[in-house]
């Protein structure tokens, strides 16, 4: 298994410098979905690669659990102010499962991440290479849970973590963006925490 660690610094101490501005460690995890909770059956998963790859893909639980996974010690952050900080998931790396889909090819310029129950968001395939991202299945070495988007999530730490869709169905990689759910109604399109990319400019206006 692969393990990064992108800086944990144990409990306690100096934990402000490394929150993003305008946001507050929590330590409790909360729960945030728009509409209710999906029940997804490990004999019903299967996770889709498609799009601008070389050989197009679907994965069962059975395949999906034969890969090489790869743990990312980081922290997460909420656009409605929490942040988490040192956790500790587990999942697929998206190199890996590129990989196995054949490679990107030259028209893969972003990412569409569709969930089983409908939910979107959209990514810059840079965003989800080199151990930035996971189809995350563990967080602190327990199964996720159905509310934080059990069976597999999409897990990609370093952007608001609205980017990080539950219930992850489907990934296509494709040329021209496509703003999802969320930045579609008002939410930025990128996400960077550390520059507060929370809404667009034309949220602003309300
Ligand atoms: N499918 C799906 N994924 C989603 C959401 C959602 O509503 N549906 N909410 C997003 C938002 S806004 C956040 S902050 C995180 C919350 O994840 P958590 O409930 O595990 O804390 O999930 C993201 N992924
Ligand atoms: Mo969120």
């Amino acid at each position: 298994m692969t393990v990064i660690n992108k800086g944990f610094v144990g409990k306690g101490g100096d934990s402000h410098k490394r929150l993003p501005p305008g946001q507050t460690e929590v330590i409790q995890w909360p729960v945030l979905t728009y509409g209710p909770t999906p029940k997804i059956d490990t004999e019903d998963w299967t996770l889709i690669i498609d799009g601008a790859v070389n050989t197009p893909l679907t994965l069962n639980w059975e395949d999906f659990n034969k890969l090489a996974k790869t743990q990312l010690t980081t922290d997460i952050h909420c656009v409605t102010r929490w942040s988490r900080l040192g956790m500790v998931w587990d999942g697929v790396s998206l190199d890996d499962l590129i990989g196995l889909a054949g490679g990107l090819t030259p028209k893969a310029k972003f990412v569409i991440a569709t969930t089983f129950e409908g939910y979107t968001t959209n990514l810059p395939v840079q965003d989800v290479l080199n151990n930035q991202a996971l189809v995350a299945t563990h967080a602190h070495n327990e199964p996720l849970s159905a509310e934080h988007g059990g069976p597999a999530r999409l897990f990609v730490p370093h952007l608001y973590f609205w980017k990080s869709a539950k219930w992850i169905h489907r990934l296509t990689f494709v040329e021209h963006d496509q703003p999802g759910f969320w930045e579609v109604n008002g939410y930025h399109n990128y996400g960077d925490p550390w520059k507060e990319e929370r809404y667009s400019d034309y949220a602003h206006y309300y």
